[in-house]
């Protein structure tokens, strides 16, 4: 997969190079391209940003250097021209994702997260400020799929640490990103709710014991446990979770056994 992400901030992104995610991309599972915005504009200060129309705090971002950024990126260009192999899509293939972290957006989920997974390209617009200028996005929507997404109901100074969020969701569930693909079914949210707890050596530490059916070496026992234990969690962290997980499958919770 090809990911392209284009920031004022590209040193943001650099924790990508770390752990999992920079192991995918030195074994060429995952080829990621950060872009500086500001090699799109075309005045001295390299200005990004102006006041709002019709007034107000803060200062949006303009559509210019967005527009070149976006047009460039989507030829797989850089700001300096070509970077990486060349566009992966021929005729018929869809237009390339491009997602806007937005706390307007919708929220990133485990479902979304696969769906981008199975997609050749992405294409990452991190704006600051109060935004973007929305006619980037409308102009944008004549050659990409546009998909503004939020982390949840809070607000970031960017959209830098939800391009990181993305990527890492997005990037462990490649083929050959995570060493043990069935570490990956176990996990929170995968089976629509959270994961059980979890425990390691020493059986007693602090006066505080590793429950005894996990010791037991019985699967079945320690099967059931866990995911009593996941649906006990749920239902007092995520009840809404709970709900949807109903509400989808009304025989979802009758598996037990
Ligand atoms: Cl994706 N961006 C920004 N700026 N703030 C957020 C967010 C995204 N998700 C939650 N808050």
């Amino acid at each position: 997969m090809r990911v392209d992400v284009v920031t004022i901030f590209p040193d943001y992104l650099a924790p990508l190079q770390l752990s999992l995610i920079g192991r995918a991309q030195r074994l060429g599972l995952l080829d990621l391209h950060v872009h500086d915005l500001r090699g799109w504009t075309e005045d001295r200060h390299r200005t990004v940003d102006d006041t709002p129309a019709g007034g107000g705090a803060g200062m949006v971002m303009l559509p210019e250097p967005w527009g070149r950024a976006l047009d460039a990126v989507h030829r797989c260009e850089g700001p300096d021209g070509p970077v990486g192999p060349l566009p992966p899509a021929g005729d018929g293939a869809e237009p390339p994702l491009l997602l806007v972290p937005s706390p307007s957006g919708r929220p990133l989920d485990q479902s979304t997260a696969h769906a981008l997974a199975a997609e050749p390209r992405l294409v990452v617009a991190c704006g600051r400020y109060e935004g973007i200028d929305e006619r980037v996005l409308v102009d944008a929507a004549q050659r990409y799929r546009v998909q503004p997404f939020s982390l949840g109901d809070y607000v970031l100074n960017g959209g830098e640490v939800a391009a990181l969020a993305l990527v890492e969701a997005v990037g462990r569930l490649l083929p050959g990103v995570v060493g043990n693909p069935d570490s990956l079914l176990e996990e929170s949210h995968e089976q629509g709710l959270l994961e059980h707890p979890v425990y390691t050596r020493p059986p007693r530490w602090r006066d505080l014991d590793v429950p005894d059916v996990l010791l037991s070496g019985h699967h079945g026992q320690v099967a059931r446990w866990r995911r009593e234990q996941g649906l006990r969690r749920t239902a007092r962290r995520r009840p809404d979770l709970l709900a949807a997980l109903v509400a989808r499958d009304p025989a979802a919770l009758d598996a037990a056994d």
